[in-house]
C-alpha cells in the first residue's frame, strides 16, 4: 500500500479505444482530441494486432492531445499460459514480453487484459492446480520481460462466459500474490465483477494489496452510468483501499460490427461515441 497523495480521480480518468475497434487505424486518431476534449487524461489502446507504425502513430497523436496511454491485450490460442505445452508456455511469455515491449513503444507503462490464459479456449472443466502453477511460471517470466520495457503487467479476471480460468477478485489476488513479481499486478473490470462477486465493495477490499488497474465498465457494457452498476460506491470503495491507479472507462458497441458480434452486442448500447465520453467523464465528476 502506498503512501502518495491521492491524486484527484478525474486526473486519473482514462477511456479504452476498444470502443472503437481492436485494431486502431489513421482513422480513430481525432478521438484522442475528443477524450482530451472530455477531460480525460489516459487513452487505453488495444496492441495485440498493432504494428511498429501504427504503435509509433498511435503514441504521436496521444502525445499531441497531452494524453497519456496504457495498453490492453491478451493471451491467445498457441501460446497459452496455462497449456501443458511446456513449449507453448515459452510462447506465451514470448507473446506477453511483445505485449509489453508494444505498451512501451505507445509510451505506456502499463498492459491490461485476461493474460492468463489464452481468450475463448475452453476444456470444459474448471480450472485445474496445475493450470495455476504453470499461470503462475508464465507470469513471473512475463513479469521479468516486461520490467525490462518499464511495463508493469494487469491480470484481468473475465466472467463464467468468457473465461473458466480467473473470473473473481480474490482468485485473482492470491495468484497475483504467488507470482510474487513487481511488474505483475491485479486488475478489476467492474462489468465482470458484477457479474462474479456477491458484493463489489467486498472485491475491492479483497483487492487490498494488489490491485494495480480498474476499468469501469457497465454490466450491459454500454453508456456508463444507464446500468445497474454503482460506481459512486465503486470510486469510494477504491479511495477507502488507497487505489491510486487508473480508472479506465471501458464501453464496447458495434462501432466495428465485427468485434461487436465478436463480444455478442446484437443491439445499439449507446447514442454514439460524444454521449458514452461525456456520461464516462461523469463518473469522476466532484458531485453535489
Ligand atoms: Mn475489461
Amino acid at each position: 500500500m502506498t503512501d502518495a497523495p491521492a491524486i484527484p480521480a478525474g486526473e486519473r480518468l482514462g477511456f479504452s479505444f476498444l470502443y472503437f475497434a481492436p485494431h486502431l487505424g489513421p482513422e480513430h486518431h481525432r478521438w484522442f482530441g475528443r477524450l482530451a476534449h472530455h477531460g480525460y487524461a489516459l487513452a487505453e489502446l488495444p496492441v495485440v494486432e498493432a504494428t511498429d507504425a501504427e504503435l509509433d502513430a498511435l503514441r504521436t497523436a496521444a502525445e499531441a492531445e497531452g494524453l497519456g496511454t496504457s495498453a490492453v491485450g491478451f493471451a491467445v490460442a498457441g501460446a497459452n499460459p496455462i497449456s501443458p505445452d511446456r513449449n507453448e508456455r515459452r510462447a506465451a511469455v514470448e507473446h506477453l514480453a511483445r505485449l509489453a515491449e508494444k505498451t512501451a513503444r505507445l509510451g505506456g507503462a502499463l498492459l491490461a487484459g485476461p493474460i492468463h490464459s489464452a481468450y475463448g479456449l475452453w476444456t470444459e472443466e474448471p480450472p485445474t492446480e496445475d493450470e495455476r502453477q504453470r499461470c503462475i511460471e508464465v507470469l513471473q517470466a512475463a513479469g521479468e520481460r516486461a520490467k525490462g520495457y518499464g511495463v508493469t503487467l494487469a491480470v484481468e479476471p473475465l466472467n463464467r462466459f468468457e473465461s473458466y480460468f480467473l473470473n473473481t477478485a480474490t482468485d485473482c489476488d492470491a495468484l497475483v500474490r504467488a507470482v510474487d513479481h513487481p511488474h505483475v499486478v491485479a486488475a478489476l473490470d467492474t462489468h465482470h465483477a458484477h457479474i462474479e462477486e456477491g458484493d463489489l465493495v467486498g472485491a475491492i477490499q479483497a483487492h487490498a494489496g494488489t490491485l494495480g488497474h480498474v476499468q469501469l465498465s457497465e454490466n450491459h457494457r454500454g453508456t456508463p452510468g444507464r446500468g445497474q452498476l454503482a460506481f459512486p460506491r465503486v470510486l469510494e470503495a477504491l479511495d477507502a483501499i488507497q487505489y491510486r491507479g487508473w480508472l479506465v472507462v471501458e464501453a464496447f458497441s458495434r462501432q466495428s460490427p465485427a468485434f461487436g458480434s465478436a463480444l455478442r452486442i446484437w443491439r445499439e448500447l449507446d447514442d454514439g461515441p460524444e454521449s458514452v465520453l461525456a456520461a464516462g467523464a461523469k463518473l469522476t465528476a466532484p458531485r453535489g
